[in-house]
Parts: structure tokens; sequence; C-alpha cells
């Protein structure tokens, strides 16, 4: 695919203002409880819907990686501007003809595997791919199907979030895979957001919120997203593997090469199944280490038709079971940086221990191996 979802994106979304013409705006945002530890930092808590999206169905001759895949992109339903995201996770639910979401999810269980979605910022230039020309767009946050939940308040210890400004125009871009023959499936994807208003944060004694500027390194370049959706080739003839960013990052340096400090409050990683763990590494030394974790719920554990019996098509000699990423490991408090530091991560596949995505005709489809890291800067 895809060859790229981002660029589709962005050629969708034009200059700033224009993608508002498909903003989404059929589903209220709902707001949900905060634990105390949150609300007392005047934290709140909303779900935001996106879509409805028709993922297609597989069809049984086609052996591209994008079989029953869909790539859909609309502005992102937020719960608030001039505010500051404080924590994060992404959902899928199925949608009936009415409209109506599902309460449980969507996941492999029953045939949807969410790739990946991701949140860019038009209004922001991204840390670690800074385009010259054409305005720019900042990755402010992904998740795989795993859908972990990020916290950068590090559970209300830290006054930091991301930023929203009242211009901002943040598009959503969701990779959504239908393992199943057949018709599209509807589905929307949920935002649940932690937030605090500026307002809010103005009048508290402690001050302002930090704001955390999201930091994308991956194994496929700097501007790996924009240009082939992140997606990395499996090596021929090999199961087990490593892939490293082909050059480190340094966080930004001050007026003439000036040193600059920040502290790296969480890192969130990005695997495709057959990933073991994704490491994050600080001037060499591993300082994260994002293991995958499979199939810990029945909703991440899929059903893989076994072959047909000899002479007998469509007697099938039993299903077995397939796991897949149900967590990836975050660290919280990755500790202090400056602008002298180098910065990379490595993603490391076991396609035995976990078998990974293929294709009908039994071709690896590509892998990805991203770190999201949220710095705030400190003086
Ligand atoms: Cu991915």
């Amino acid at each position: 695919m895809l060859a790229s979802s981002f660029l589709s994106a962005l050629a969708l979304a034009g200059p700033p203002g224009s993608i508002g013409a498909g903003a989404p705006t059929k589903y209220a945002i709902e707001q949900l409880t905060v634990p105390p530890q949150l609300a007392k930092l005047g934290i709140q808590r909303a779900r935001t819907v996106n879509g409805p999206f028709a993922v297609p169905g597989m069809v049984a001759n086609d052996t591209s990686d994008d079989n029953g895949m869909g790539t859909f992109q609309e502005l992102a339903s937020l719960p608030c501007f001039d505010c500051y995201i404080t924590g994060f996770s992404f959902g899928i639910h199925y949608v009936d003809a009415n409209g109506s979401v599902s309460a449980g999810e969507a996941n492999v269980n029953t045939g949807i595997y969410l790739h990946h979605a991701v949140l860019i910022n038009m209004n922001r230039t991204d840390a670690t791919c800074p385009l010259t020309s054409g305005g720019s767009f900042q990755r402010m946050f992904g998740a795989g199907n795993e859908r972990g939940y990020a916290d950068l308040s590090l559970n209300g210890t830290k006054r930091a979030g991301y930023y929203v400004g009242k211009e901002d125009i943040i598009a959503l871009v969701a990779e959504i895979m239908n393992m199943q023959m057949g018709p599209a499936r509807k589905v929307v994807v949920t935002s649940t957001w932690d937030y605090v208003t500026a307002e809010v944060t103005n009048t508290q004694p402690e001050g302002m919120f930090a704001a955390a500027v999201p930091v994308w390194l991956d194994i496929d370049g700097n501007c790996g997203s924009y240009t082939n959706g992140s997606e990395v080739a499996v090596p021929a003839n090999a199961t087990v593997f490593s892939y490293s960013m082909p050059a480190p990052w340094s966080p930004d340096a001050g007026k003439d090469g000036a040193l600059r400090k920040y502290n790296v409050l969480l890192s969130a990683s990005h695997l495709h199944d057959g990933g073991l763990q994704l490491d994050i590494s600080k001037n060499g030394t591993i300082v994260c280490e994002g293991v995958a974790n499979y199939g810990e719920t029945p909703a991440y554990i899929s059903e893989v038709p076994g072959e047909d019996m000899p002479g007998m098509p469509g007697m099938s000699m039993g299903s077995t079971e397939l796991t897949h990423i149900s967590s990836i490991h975050m660290c919280s408090g990755v500790g202090a940086t400056s602008s002298d530091d180098h910065w990379s991560v490595t993603a490391h596949y076991n396609l035995t221990a976990h078998p990974g995505l293929e294709t009908i005709n039994g071709n690896a489809k590509p892998i990805m191996g991203i770190g999201i890291m949220f710095l705030v800067e400190t003086y």
C-alpha cells in the first residue's frame, strides 16, 4: 500500500482549512470519568468518534498487501481546543445499519484489525521530519491494534500534555483491515482523550502545563511515514531479524548551537505482529524496551481456517488459533536528555515465534518499528 496513507492524507487535506469539508459531526462527544489523581489536576476525559468507515472484505484472488484493507482520513473529532491532551487511546467499534456504535470493541476475534491510526497536526512542524516545502505537518500520536493508553501526566504526577491551539487542524488517518471475505463492514474509530483546558491550567497556582513535543523515531528513517507509510519489507529468507534507524536523531539545540535540555516523559512503541520488542536507545544505551505481548485476552486471538482436506475443497482440517499483539510496554519517566544526545530505535522481529501478517498467497507483509517519545523542555 499505501504507498502512503500519510501522503494521501496530506493530499486530501490540501492547504490547512480545506479538510474541514469532511468535518465529522455525526457523533456527540461523550464525557467519561477520570481517576481522582487526574481530576485533581483539572483533567477531564472524553470519547470522540470518527467514521463510520466501510472496511472492504477480503477478495479470494487478491494477493496484494492491501487485500481487505481500508485507509480512511478525516478531520479528527476533538474534545477541546486551546487545551492540553494529557492522555490518549484509540478503539474500533462496529456500527449497525442505524449508525449506532457497538458497546464492545471490534478486534481480530471478529476479524477487524487496526493496522494503525495516526493523528497529524497540520499546523506544526515535525521534530524528526521538518518538511521544507508545502507546509508543515506533525505526527502527533499513533498506535496499532494493541490500542494502548498513553498517559503524559504519568498518573497525575506531571503537569504536561500535548497543546492543541485554537487554530489547529488535526487529521486522523486510520488503516483498518477486514480479515474476512465478503461484504465491507462498517466501523468507527473511537478516541479517548484526557485533557485540561488552558483556561483551567492558567488559574492553577502551579501555573500552566508544559507543552510536550512528540518525537517519531522510525526504522524507516525520519520521514518514513511521509514517503512510504513507514513500511519496511521483511528480509528475504529470514524470519529472525532486527532493523535500526538509518541515522540517529538529536533534540533541537538552541540559538548558535547552545545546549538545550529536555525531559522525556513517556515513550510508546509501534510494531506489527511478529515483533518481539522495540528498543529505544540514547547514545547507544537502551533506555526503554518496548516489549510486545500477544493474545492476552480472547479479543486478540483470531481463528485461522485449516487447509482443505485432500480432495474435499471447503472441508477444512480444523482451525488453529493465532495470537496478535495485545499490548506493547510503554516507558514512563524515560529521563533527561539534551541536544547533545543521539537517539535511535531498533525493532526486533521473530516470525517463527509469532507469525506476521501475510498475503493470501503466503508472502510476508511489510513491518514497522516506530518509537514515539514525548519531550518537555527543562531549564
Ligand atoms: Cu503499522
